[in-house]
């Protein structure tokens, strides 16, 4: 729901002017003093979950295409015409990739003989050129007809025939643009179809199929880049860092299944993939460089997690210690060699030759992630004081980052300039409870707050606005003690509806060229990231916190102010902000609506932030904040 700041808000002014001042709530911000603050306090925590990078984020739009994972069966393909299809282990793409596609048409076949591939759940088909490629081995050549079609309807929205000449011997790998759509889809229930017209070309023969694949053109048209439809969403926030490749999805069922850096570098179909920690299958072709390359197209800076011999193993896990950790620690040496070593060292040498001369920064590294959890706390004060120790000699720039804060599970004395990560998946009142959690947290210990949401149960389906709201309360409890707690992130950030491990989601959409859903989550951190100074401003005020909570930034160079409200209650609130000598009008944005309203699918825009202004007299901005808000003025 849209409410202009000028609708039945105005109609209850003059009723609140009636019963005076005495409720309004007056805030004094400093206009000297304070502590340096984070530039960059929001961003991006990413790990592949509810097929956020297979399906998700990632740009390759086809499901199943290297028969990766633990379950290799014909999940997303479907036989055209007289061909049947068969997934076949005895005819590998290479070593990596050990499982194909075999297409058998009978000898008798006539008319059309093919296959399909759904995507993930459907193909979210516009108007475009496509960058189609597949792999094929057999004794075929002639044309192949590829299409976009509607799965129902059977409308073509882009049909191109290719030339191709096969080999019974070797495989042959196609790749076109030829395929473009001159519409864009009603709805996602499309598929991506490989097609001999006459069936007889091929009747009695089986080829092989492997690796098809399917982009869009990519965000910032890069090779194997990400989608646009979410990827622009993701860029629209404004944040300032990633965190990646995890998350639990770092982690692995057991140590062999963890996320290997050195599996996703190279050509895709040198990368074997592996089963995610999701139920799903990673194809990594969001691999390490790619992710990279997200956060240099986004003007994100890195926080690398690396696995820290502590695998998720349900049946009891055992973490890594004393010699046994050893080759890990050298496996993350090598890692951060190959990102920032010059061509002079084995690995950094490894990542010129795939054609990128210049390093990667690498400002943090997180070393695993909640290894509180999961019987990893006992070993952990070992494990990470050792993986800090090898990284700091080899680059004392890098930060280090704990993957708690539970002084239990970490050594002591703790190694100074070194990290701690906080979680939280909470309730929203506990979640608003947790407003003063920093106001004495020790001051030589930074804090990046890796995962916060509002989560009431796990069937949540949706993040709404009250829960949002408490959100805001928490995070302005971090901007508050902002000259420590550095740096926020929501989590989980994607998710496909039809795919899902974990709700509620920050961003959420399905196939169809349209779905994509900003949550009210989304839209408080998208305020919060473009509103900060640097500088955290004392507020003073006659009125305890709750329901209105506060803080006040302001940055060094230009002068502005950034107040941050908000209010986590029924009632309208009255609200006087008192900036000395602040003259003519702020900009406000305002997130507000019903208590328990939330953006779906459905109605992606239920709640959206609206702009408004407002004049100081005398120094002094009154506001009114509409009940369950996010008010944030900027005199920027
Ligand atoms: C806020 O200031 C106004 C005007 O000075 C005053 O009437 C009101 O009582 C103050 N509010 C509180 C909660 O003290
Ligand atoms: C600055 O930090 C100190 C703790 O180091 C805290 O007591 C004080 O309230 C902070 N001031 C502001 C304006 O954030
Ligand atoms: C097929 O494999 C997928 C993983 O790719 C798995 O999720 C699914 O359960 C499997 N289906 C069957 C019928 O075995
Ligand atoms: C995807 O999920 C939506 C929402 O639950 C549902 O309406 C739709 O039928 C699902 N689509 C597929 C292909 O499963
Ligand atoms: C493109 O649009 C036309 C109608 O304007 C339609 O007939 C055709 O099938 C569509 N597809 C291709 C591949 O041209
Ligand atoms: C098409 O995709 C392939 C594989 O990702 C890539 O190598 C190639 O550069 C892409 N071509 C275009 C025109 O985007
Ligand atoms: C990747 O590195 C691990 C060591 O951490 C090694 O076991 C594995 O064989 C390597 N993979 C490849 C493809 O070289
Ligand atoms: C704060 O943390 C530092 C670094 O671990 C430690 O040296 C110091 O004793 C701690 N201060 C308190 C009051 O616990
Ligand atoms: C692990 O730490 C998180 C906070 O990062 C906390 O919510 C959780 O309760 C901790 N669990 C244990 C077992 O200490
Ligand atoms: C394909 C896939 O990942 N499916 C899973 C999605 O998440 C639900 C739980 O929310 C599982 O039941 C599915 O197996």
């Amino acid at each position: 729901m849209k409410v202009p700041r000028s609708s039945g808000l105005a109609a209850l002014v003059p009723f609140l002017s009636l019963i005076g001042h005495a409720a309004s709530i007056n805030l004094t911000v400093a206009t000297s003093g304070g502590n340096s603050s984070s530039s960059t306090p929001i961003g991006i925590m990413f790990e592949d979950i509810n097929h956020s990078g297979d399906g998700g984020i990632h740009g390759q739009l086809l499901r199943n295409n290297g028969f990766q994972g633990d379950d290799q069966n014909l999940t997303a393909y479907a036989a055209i015409g007289s061909a049947s299809l068969a997934v076949d282990s005895s005819t590998p793409l290479n070593s990596a990739i050990t499982h194909s596609l075999a297409v058998t048409v009978p000898s008798d076949a006539t008319g059309e003989a093919g296959f399909s591939n759904e995507g993930y759940w459907g193909i979210p088909v516009v108007a475009a050129t496509y960058n189609t490629s597949f792999w094929f081995k057999g004794d075929f050549s002639g044309a192949l007809t590829l299409r976009l079609v509607g799965a129902s309807s059977g409308t073509v929205f882009g049909s191109a025939s290719v030339d191709v000449t096969g080999s019974a011997d070797d495989w042959t790998y196609v790749q076109t643009t030829a395929l473009e759509s001159n519409a864009t889809a009603p709805d996602g229930n499309n598929v991506w179809e490989v097609v001999w017209e006459d069936a007889s070309a091929v009747a009695g023969k089986t080829v092989w199929f492997d690796l098809v694949a399917l982009y869009p053109p990519t965000f910032k048209n890069r090779p194997n880049g990400l989608d646009p439809r979410i990827a622009e969403v993701l860029d629209q926030l404004g944040g300032g860092f990633l965190r990646f490749p995890g998350g639990n999805n770092l982690e692995g069922e057991s140590e062999d299944n963890r996320w290997k850096w050195n599996e996703t570098i190279g050509p895709v179909e040198e990368r074997p993939g592996r089963q995610g920690d999701w139920t799903y299958p990673n194809t990594d072709w969001l691999g390490l460089i790619e992710y990279l390359e997200w956060a240099e197209d986004m003007n994100l800076f890195n926080i690398l997690g690396v696995w820290a011999g502590l695998a998720l193993n349900s049946g009891g896990n055992t973490p890594l210690t004393g010699d046994a950790l050893q080759p890990y620690i050298d496996d993350v040496l090598n890692e951060l060699e190959f990102l920032l070593g010059d061509s002079s060292t084995t690995y950094g040498a490894q990542r010129v030759a795939l054609g990128y001369s210049e390093p990667f920064p690498i400002p943090y590294v997180e070393i695993g992630n909640e290894d509180n959890l999961s019987g990893g706390c006992d070993s952990y004060p070992e494990r990470f004081q050792r993986f800090h120790d090898a990284i700091k000699a080899a680059y004392p720039d890098i930060i280090i980052i704990a993957s708690t804060n539970n002084a239990d599970c970490l050594p002591s004395p703790f190694p100074e300039g070194a990290w701690q990560d906080y979680h939280t998946y909470s309730a929203r009142d506990d979640l608003v409870g947790q407003f003063n959690l920093w106001d004495n947290w020790n001051r030589s210990i930074p804090i990046f707050v890796g995962e916060y949401a509002n989560r009431d149960s796990d069937e949540q389906q949706w993040p709404y606005l009250a829960g949002a709201v408490s959100e805001a309360v928490f995070l302005i409890g971090v901007e508050r003690n902002s000259d420590v707690i550095r740096l926020a992130a929501y989590a989980p950030t994607l998710q496909h509806v039809n795919g899902t491990q974990w709700v509620p989601d920050f961003v959420s959409y399905d196939a169809s060229p349209t779905g994509v859903v900003k949550s009210t989550s989304y839209y408080v951190e998208q305020i919060f990231a473009a509103n900060h100074g640097d500088t955290t401003r004392e507020v003073t005020s006659d009125t305890a916190f709750g329901p209105v909570y506060w803080s006040a930034t302001a940055d060094s160079s230009s002068g502005a102010y950034y107040v941050k409200l908000a209010n986590y209650g029924a009632d309208v609130q009255s609200v006087s902000v008192s900036i000395e000598g602040a003259t003519g009008s702020a900009a406000t944005t305002t997130l507000t609506g019903g208590e328990t309203d939330a953006n779906t699918l459905e109605a992606p825009d239920t709640v959206v932030p609206v702009s408004g202004s407002v004049e100081a007299a005398d120094g002094v901005f009154t506001l009114e904040l509409p009940a369950w808000s996010v008010v944030v003025l900027s005199t920027a």
